[in-house]
Order: C-alpha cells, then structure tokens, then sequence
C-alpha cells in the first residue's frame, strides 16, 4: 500500500508504532520495522546511555528503518536530541510538547521530524518549522492525551497543513485505518493494539488486563493537575479520581501514580500501577505478531473500503 507515508519512510504499510513509554523497545520497534511498518523506540525519562544501547539493539534485529521518540518532558530530551544526530537515526517523532527548539539540528542532520501534535495551532507551527508530517493524536490515546477527538482533530489537521498528517488515538483494526484515511490521513500511529504484540515484552498481567478490557474502562486521570493520562481502570485510579475530586494538590496526587507506569509494565501490578491504555482496548482481543496484525488491518481496510463504496452506491 503506496501513500505519502510510505514513500517518505521508505516503508511498505503506512502504520507507524506508537512511542510507548517503558513498552516501546527494541523488540517490539524491531518486529513492527521487519512487518514493513515503522517500528519506533520510546526514549521516554530514559537517559542517554540506555536509549544510545537500545538503538544498537534495534539495528541488531533490523536492517529497515525504525525511529526514536523523544518525550519533551523528559528531564534527558536534550541529551536525546542530540543522540538521535550521533547515532543518525532515520526518524524523531516527539510526544507531550514543542520541538521546535530541535528542530534545525535534526534537519540539518537529515533526520525525518515527525512530530505528535494535539492541536490545528501546533501542527502548522510544526509545518513552518520544518517539519516533515505530523501525527495528529485525538484523546482516545492512552498516556497523555489533548483535548480533541481523533474524529475531530484529524480532518482539520488535514485541512490546516500540507505535509502528510498520520491518525492516531483509538485505531485498533482495519475500520480504524481506513476510516483515518477517510479524515484525510495517509497513514496512522497504533498503541493500544501493539500492547499484546508477541514481539511486545511487557508483563502478562498488562497484557491480559488490555485484553480484557470493555469499551468504557479507561479513565482519565490528572485533568485537574494540567496532566491528563488515559489508562485502564483499577484500584489506584478510583482513589485518584476520589482525591481529585477532593481537591487535593498535583504533589500528593503525583505520590500514587509515580513510577506506576513501570510498575505495571514490568512487575506486572495492574492493580496499583498506572496501566496506560487507548480507548479501543476493548477492541483488542488476541495476543498476534506484529506481522499478523498488520496483514489483518491492511486486508480489512480494503475490504471496509471496498464494501463502503458499495454500501455507498445502494444508498444513492
Ligand atoms: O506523549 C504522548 N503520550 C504520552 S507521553 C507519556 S510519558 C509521561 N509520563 C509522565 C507525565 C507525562 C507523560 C505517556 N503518554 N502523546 C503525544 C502527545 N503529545 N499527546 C498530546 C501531546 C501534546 C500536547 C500538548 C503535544 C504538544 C502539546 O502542546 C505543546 C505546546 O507547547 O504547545
């Protein structure tokens, strides 16, 4: 399948991997590379020496292109920044922030920029800076999340840039995917569905919760504080929600979630930790390759797309 994406990347299917903090790493960047996608390494808070082995790692297990995500709020996004420049990596795409301060040394170094925007404001100052594509990202993410719905951000990101725009936030099968390319994209990001990746080697307890999550379990936490996080719900999460609703401050409530997020991912408590999830969790329901995965979204979009024409034509 041919679009902007894939000719930008040098890929074979438009569907990229999210940059999951503490999930993204070189096994699961690796598979989604190797199945013809965009495989991506999560830099998150991680420093400069883990992120530097966790490149090496990758190029091990794939000659095709992946990237690195880099988390603006990272206390270490500086030192990763200019990491990506040294270990030439092909792709940045950015999360939770501006890049714009970096911009100009990842050009100069013939870096793709990809960066994850939340708003038709940020994408176009993305585009002036030099950006390459964005990835317009509604909230039924999971992690942090903005304020507009894939629905609703996708097409007016579409019609405010002219560099490709990729989909992400609660796409999880081949419907997803074509209804993205419907709201103008050429391509889309997944999280969610890469959580139950074979290749994917967090904890089984993550896994299992993911997949059996409903439609409506995932909560948001943080709104109050200016730092919403979608995750699936569990025991932390309601007496979060019942001490935000209390009022309490940003400092006390950050005592329940901090370090959550690795908690679950790798010790597997999905009860205390922060399980961070997309709304389509529900959605996802078997444990698949990457290479599975992919070739089962891509072969449902043609067939969605195929039929819709049809569904289309009987209505008219
Ligand atoms: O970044 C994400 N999702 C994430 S990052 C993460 S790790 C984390 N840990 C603790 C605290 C916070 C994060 C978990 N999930 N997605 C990309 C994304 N970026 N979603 C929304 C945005 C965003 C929001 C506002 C990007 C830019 C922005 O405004 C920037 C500005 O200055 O205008």
């Amino acid at each position: 399948m041919e679009t902007a994406i894939t000719q930008l990347l040098g890929i074979q299917i438009p569907i990229i991997q999210g940059g999951m903090a503490w999930v993204a790493e070189h096994s699961l960047a690796a598979a989604v590379s190797n199945a013809g996608g965009l495989g991506i390494i999560a830099a998150a808070n991680a420093p400069y020496e883990y992120v530097k082995e966790e490149i090496r790692k990758t190029r091990e297990l794939t000659q095709r292109p992946f990237g690195v995500n880099i988390m603006l709020l990272s206390p270490h996004a500086e030192d990763i920044a200019r990491l990506v420049v040294e270990e030439k990596v092909q792709v940045v795409t950015t999360g939770a922030g501006n890049p714009g301060p970096y911009m100009k040394q990842w050009k100069a170094a013939g870096i793709v920029v990809i960066p994850v925007v939340a708003s038709v404001a940020l994408a176009k100052m993305m585009q002036r800076a030099g950006a390459d594509a964005v990835i317009a990202e509604g909230c039924e993410s999971g992690g942090h999340i903005g304020e507009a719905t894939t629905m609703t951000l996708v097409p007016q990101v579409a019609d405010a840039v002219t560099i490709p725009v990729i989909a992400a936030g609660g796409i999880g099968d081949g419907r997803g995917f074509a209804a993205a390319m419907m709201l103008g994209a050429s391509g889309v990001q997944m999280g969610t569905r890469f959580l139950v990746a074979k290749e994917c080697v967090i904890h089984p307890n993550y896994k299992e919760k993911v997949l059996q999550a409903k439609d409506i379990d995932t909560v948001v936490t943080g709104r109050s504080t200016g730092h919403p996080i979608r995750v699936l719900r569990n025991k932390m999460t309601r007496e979060y929600l019942k001490l935000e609703q209390e009022g309490k401050s940003f400092e006390e409530l950050e005592l329940l979630t901090l370090g959550g997020l690795r908690k679950a991912v790798q010790e597997g408590d999905v009860m205390y930790g922060s399980v961070m999830s997309g709304q389509i969790a529900g959605l996802v329901k078997k444990e698949q390759t990457c290479q599975e995965m992919m070739e089962e979204i891509i072969n449902q979009a043609e067939d969605v797309l195929k039929d819709c024409a049809r569904r289309c034509q009987s209505f008219v």
